[in-house]
């Protein structure tokens, strides 16, 4: 039985990832990091078949010991401080989690066991400013946030690590993705949790900043299967995963609205204060090396993942509605 160790576990995409590698036969194991309160909401349903374990990517012994203890044949670091906002209030841990997070990483397989297969989650945010349209494995990055820095860092250790040592390390270039299981504070998530609550009548208006910012938006559950393949294949490498289509904020609110007949020019107002201090205006993947190399293409259309995050939240808001009448 193949092993998984997953960083970043109960977020959006280590829900999804677990899942999916529970459906092949993996034995999953997760890292966690030390909370006041456990937040594992996300992987709730899959508990009783995922081990976790406490380790955090500012300390280096603790994923030495991870790694020896659970012994994967494949780590997938997802974990790191996502947020792009908060990399401009928080620019050194950051710059800890999601860059010299990486390392740390690598070091302990480098040290543990160099056989381990690596999969780093890189990020769109990478292009930032775009030099072309579409983006692909070689358009030049141009990151636009601390956030965006930190991942072109984490990148490049990964490849470096490949480069210098054989690690069978690979990028996963990754354009955004969403779903009911996405943070709220991210775009599409704020958008359907306010769509629901406007709906239900718990909610009138909604705050946003830029609409006019455009996006090229996945379902997570398609990009953790790329994930996976990537770390199947015979040789490692980097590849950009995206649908190639782009949407601006403004239609995403329009058609989350109209979704459920509510006209958004009635609920949403921009609040200055969500403007970033350098936006990433545009971005677009070309996915053609996913697609010939490990025969992936997403399965799910804007439409259908706006459509599944607004009658998910509307289901969810319904309940709880109903238990505090109850
Ligand atoms: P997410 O929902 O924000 O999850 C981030 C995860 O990282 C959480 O499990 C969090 O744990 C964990 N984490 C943060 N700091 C940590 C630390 N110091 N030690 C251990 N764990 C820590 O993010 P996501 O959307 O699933 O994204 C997964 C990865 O893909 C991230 O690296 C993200 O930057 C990258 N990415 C995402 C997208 C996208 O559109 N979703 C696109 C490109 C790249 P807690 O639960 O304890 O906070
Ligand atoms: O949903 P967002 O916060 O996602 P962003 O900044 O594109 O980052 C996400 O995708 C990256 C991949 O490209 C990941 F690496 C990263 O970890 C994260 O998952 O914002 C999307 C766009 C931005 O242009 C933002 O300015 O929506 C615009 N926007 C407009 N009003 C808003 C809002 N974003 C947020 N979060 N909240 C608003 O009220």
């Amino acid at each position: 039985m193949p092993t998984a160790l997953i960083t970043g576990i109960t977020g959006q995409d280590g829900a999804y990832l677990a899942e999916y590698l529970l459906k092949h036969g993996y034995d999953v194991h997760g890292m966690v990091r030390r909370a006041s309160m456990a937040n594992f909401e996300r992987i709730e349903h899959l508990r009783d078949q995922i081990e976790l374990h406490q380790a955090d990517l500012l300390d280096q012994l603790s994923i030495i010991n991870l790694i020896k203890d659970v012994s994967p044949s494949e780590v997938y670091n997802l974990a790191a401080q996502s947020f792009v906002p908060t990399s401009w209030n928080q620019p050194l841990l950051t710059g800890e989690f999601t860059a010299l997070g990486v390392t740390r990483m690598l070091e302990a397989i480098r040290l543990v066991d160099p056989g381990i297969r690596f999969y780093q989650a890189s990020s769109s945010e990478m292009f930032g400013q775009v030099r072309e349209e579409p983006q692909d494995e070689d358009t030049h990055f141009w990151p636009r946030s601390p956030y965006g820095v930190a991942k072109v860092y984490g990148h490049w250790i990964t490849v470096n690590y490949r480069e210098s040592y054989g690690i069978f390390a690979c990028s996963g270039i990754m354009f955004n993705h969403e779903s009911p299981l996405r943070g709220k504070e991210f775009v599409t998530r704020k958008v359907s949790d306010a769509v629901a609550r406007i709906k239900l009548g718990v909610q009138d208006k909604l705050f946003l900043g830029n609409l006019d910012a455009r996006r090229d938006w996945g379902f997570a559950g398609d990009y953790v299967r790329a994930m996976h393949l990537m770390l199947q294949q015979k040789q490692p490498d980097d590849f950009v995963i995206a649908t190639g289509e782009q949407h601006s904020v403004r239609e995403l609110v329009a058609y989350a609205f109209g979704h459920v007949d509510l006209d958004w020019q009635e609920h949403v107002e921009i609040d200055d204060s969500l403007l970033r201090p350098a936006e990433v205006n545009t971005l677009r993947g070309d996915a053609s090396k996913a697609k010939q190399q490990l025969d992936w293409t997403p399965s799910v259309t804007f439409r259908e993942l706006v459509q599944m995050m607004v009658d998910a939240d509307l289901e969810r808001v319904a309940k709880e509605l109903r238990e505090v009448l109850l």
